[in-house]
């Protein structure tokens, strides 16, 4: 184990022994290399403390001074360690003084507060960044009133903003100028930031429901203010929504985002001051796809939403990080299902938490929504505490209704405004408020793993009932090898033949009620009985993805065909599809094994010919229908897994699927041209890039030249993507000058070259990996920028052909390119070694490869925590 490693656990939690009341902050800005911090602390005991009377504060920037009540501490007086200090026999009450020093410039982490673009400067403090500024009680518990005073130079830093309103400014000297903030709500360390620099903004308001008029900046460097008017919109959008669904309003008088360009995730909600990744924000017709849209808006509801669920009522602990993660990503999902479609909202957060969170949870690194111990805490904002998280707080709102959910958040927010909570308090108010009993449900917050849930139907056409037998286990992840069951709600139909839903009354029910209801699945082993049931019916089973649970049922391939073309549930349309490639390609890989010529079933075949023919469908519901299962998805079905193999499988069927329908791809391919570009277009584009990447399998040259011409000519980001992403595995004079044309044109543009970088390290062409180290060499590339690196080496590691290369060539790149930026950034880096977590999964040579570049990793000197808690918890599962 790595020296400095040391595990954090939740059961050691104790309260904090003083806590802040004020804190009044000034930052000297006297370099973009050199910041002085002063910080003024009114402190007192915590009455329910036990401790002993030692202020513990963390820190690691370089200590200036410390004055307690004026008087200077000598070096005697405290204790200074790598983490933080403690100072002994503190009064109850004191006023604390610390100057710190720091060099924002050197700071690569993008942690704490650093220099981008430039001298600009920006703060990023969740979770633990604070530290890194000055010394404090680092911890969400301990809450306090802020006030932000920063100095410095007017010219080089006309903007300087900080949390809360401003409420002063002025020279304070010739030069230099001053700004004073001040947040009047108490909060955490974590939702402190500071930016200075020069930038611009995009100024608009928002009338409350209540009619308090809030300012809305969004400020970027002056050349991206041409990218944010989409932004203002969602800002507004988010605004509007949170007051109709949930009751909630601003609360400050001006609401400000920023945009950086280099910065470790997506946004961070600071209050009154989001932080955003420039693409999270930034968002064109023509540098943004209809995806990079969907995605700003809902990130910048995800933030927004953070106002009331994460920063009015805040996490106790990190181990709680769901509280406000899943909750908040639940109600983005939402925000985007009441704006847009609620079916292909849902599909997507389905497909991706199958594609990304499945996978975690049967790894090495599997932790329950509300984990139970840690190394470094920048490793738990995973899939599982976030998108797990969500479909735990929508499993509350399945088994209690709207009403019920929303009774039950009044109650959380009427209890815990203003405080930092756990996860039990969220499920008593749920409980509370609506006289339920919660306590079994609580198994999902304290027990990893993806539930296999397991149903056998029974028609008995003499009696006229149809009996659902029902078994439910969740496989062994580290740490926990037996499991209880969970409380599963399971929401399904019966579907006759012709295809309209049967009435449901379950055994001892007087009547029929509705025709998709939700079951209480409690127990190892459950059965249910409907009566009255006319007919043999197909069951319609985990409508809407109502548990995050693996369904088995075995279903006829005819039955699946049927579901997908007649279920009343869209989701579940989907679901039968996904289900049916499921069986498909199980069935493919083990005859691929074999060495048995491939053939693809022609039912499967009619069932897509069918989607496309349909066309009453919504043309985004269709491109999902038509969307098989990735190759991250394949790798989840099978026992052991050669990527290979798995690649030539789909490749494969969609080779198959393109010739069988060759006219129906056509076909959508020219109806769905959507003409100049509309944003409501956006399925129909989805729709039509589909069938031009499906019909560029084809040996035929037209659909080359077509993608050709749609990628020099197109008005739009998405259609320029869709055309290079139809050419990006067809070697050829075409694709060699569209990809160099696209490059040439946005190689000012950070945000589309990210999207370059990403399609030359997806590629399945062979020289895929020489492109990849080309590329690093490109003059718009570099490690140090966080989205660059995701987008090249990120891609690259899920490239299924050449990441996973026979010869270990591309697991020595990605780890080789890992080790360097572990110097760098350590979070970027150790987000891109969990690209080696399905190790278990492989075949033996590949696993063989694969420990051995991670013990290259692991004897890796100064290797950074971060790396070192996933790749030791990969080498030891
Ligand atoms: N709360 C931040 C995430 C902080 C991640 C720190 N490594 C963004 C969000 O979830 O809204
Ligand atoms: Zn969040």
């Amino acid at each position: 184990m790595s020296q400095q490693a040391q595990i954090k656990y939740r059961q050691d939690y104790q309260v904090p022994s003083y806590l802040v009341d004020k804190i009044d902050l000034t930052f000297d800005i006297l370099d973009d290399n050199l910041v002085r911090v002063r910080s003024r602390l009114i402190v007192h005991r915590n009455p329910a403390a036990t401790a002993a009377n030692v202020l513990r504060l963390d820190g690691s920037a370089t200590l200036l001074s410390l004055q307690l009540d004026g008087e200077a501490l000598g070096a005697d007086a405290y204790q200074l360690d790598a983490d933080g200090l403690s100072i002994g026999n503190v009064p109850d009450s004191f006023i604390l003084d610390v100057e710190t020093e720091i060099d924002p410039v050197a700071n690569t982490s993008l942690n704490g507060l650093y220099a981008s673009g430039g001298s600009n400067l920006y703060t990023q403090c969740e979770p633990e960044g604070f530290r890194k500024i000055t010394f404090y009680p680092d911890r969400p518990d301990v809450m306090a009133k802020f006030t932000t005073t920063i100095i410095a130079d007017k010219q080089k830093y006309p903007v300087l903003l900080s949390n809360g309103n401003k409420v002063g400014e002025g020279m304070a000297d010739k030069k230099r100028h001053w700004v004073k903030w001040v947040d009047p709500y108490k909060k955490p360390s974590y939702l402190f930031a500071l930016v200075a620099g020069k930038l611009s903004a995009l100024k608009d308001s928002y009338i409350t429901a209540s009619g308090r008029r809030v300012a809305l900046e969004i400020w970027t460097v002056p050349a991206d203010q041409d990218k944010v008017e989409f932004a203002m919109g969602a800002v507004k959008r988010s605004m509007q929504w949170d007051e109709e669904r949930f009751g909630l309003e601003y609360d400050l008088d001006i609401y400000m985002i920023v945009a950086v360009g280099d910065f470790n995730m997506g946004a961070m909600e600071n209050k009154g001051l989001n932080i955003f990744n420039t693409s999270a924000v930034l968002a064109r017709q023509d540098t943004a796809t209809d995806a990079d849209f969907e995605r700003v808006e809902a990130i910048i509801g995800h933030e927004y939403f953070h106002n009331w669920t994460g920063n009015r009522v805040t996490c106790r602990d990190w181990f709680q990080l769901s509280l406000k993660e899943g909750l908040t990503v639940f109600r983005d999902q939402e925000f985007s299902s009441d704006l847009h479609s609620r079916a292909v909202q849902r599909i997507q957060d389905v497909k991706n938490l199958r594609q990304l969170q499945f996978p975690e949870d049967a790894g090495p690194t599997a932790h329950p929504i509300r984990p139970d111990s840690y190394i470094e805490m920048n490793n738990f904002y995973t899939m599982t505490v976030y998108e797990k998280g969500a479909e735990v707080v929508r499993m509350y709102h399945t088994l209690l209704g709207e009403e019920g959910f929303q009774k039950g958040m009044e109650l959380y927010f009427k209890r815990h405004d203003g405080q930092a909570v756990t996860c039990d308090d969220f499920r008593a108010a749920m409980a509370d408020a609506n006289g339920v009993d919660l306590t079994q449900f609580a198994l999902w917050y304290s027990q990893a793993g993806t539930p296999r849930l397991t149903v056998r139907g029974d028609y008995d056409p003499v009696a006229l009932s149809y009996t659902l037998h029902l078994t439910q286990h969740c496989p062994a992840t580290p740490g926990q090898d037996d499991k209880q069951p969970f409380h599963i709600p399971l929401a399904l139909g019966l579907v006759g033949r012709d295809g309209q839903d049967l009435p449901l009354q379950l055994q001892g029910e007087a009547e029929a009620g509705a025709t998709t209801r939700v079951l209480d699945v409690r127990a190892a082993g459950q059965h249910f009985t409907f009566v009255n049931v006319a007919q043999q019916p197909v069951p319609s089973l985990l409508r809407g993805f109502s548990a995050p649970v693996k369904l088995v049922f075995d279903w006829r391939d005819d039955e699946l065909a049927f579901l997908m073309a007649k279920d009343s549930d869209p989701f579940a349309r989907w679901e039968a599809g996904q289900a049916y490639a499921e069986r498909l390609f199980k069935q493919l890989i083990a005859e691929h094994a074999a060495g048995t010529p491939l053939q693809l079933a022609e039912g499967f075949v009619e069932a897509f010919r069918a989607v496309l023919h349909d066309h009453e469908a919504d043309a985004a519901f269709k491109a999902l229908m038509l969307t098989l299962p990735s190759e991250a998805e394949i790798l989840e079905m099978v026992d052991v897994a050669d990527p290979a193999r798995i690649h030539a499988v789909r490749e494969f069927v969609l080779a198959s699927l393109a010739q069988a329908l060759r006219g129906e791809w056509h076909e959508a391919f020219d109806i769905n041209q959507c003409g100049i570009y509309q944003p409501d277009d956006a399925g129909r584009r989805a729709l039509k890039n589909l069938a031009l990447a499906m019909l560029t399998r084809l040996s035929d040259a037209w659909p080359e030249e077509a993608a050709g011409q749609q990628c020099m000519n197109a008005d739009n980001m998405t259609d320029q993507m869709g055309a290079l992403l139809a050419l990006r595995d067809r070697d050829g004079d075409v694709r060699t000058d569209c990809y160099l044309a696209f490059a040439e044109r946005w190689q000012d543009n950070a945000l589309v070259m990210d999207k370059y970088f990403s399609l030359l390290a997806s590629s399945q062409l062979p020289c895929t990996l020489d492109h990849v180290k080309a590329a690093m060499t490109h003059p718009a590339f570099t490690l140090k920028n966080p989205n660059k690196a995701r987008a090249l080496l990120g891609s690259f590691g899920r490239n299924m052909l050449h990441f996973h290369a026979a010869d270990g060539s591309g697991y020595q790149f990605l780890a080789g390119q890992i080790m360097l930026l572990d110097d760098i950034n350590p979070q970027v880096a150790s987000r891109l070694v969990t690209a080696f977590n399905r190790r278990r999964k492989l075949e033996p040579q590949r696993q063989q490869l694969m420990t051995s570049v991670l013990q290259q990793i692991l004897a890796k000197p100064g290797l950074s925590n971060d790396v070192f808690e996933i790749v030791s918890k990969n080498l030891t599962a």
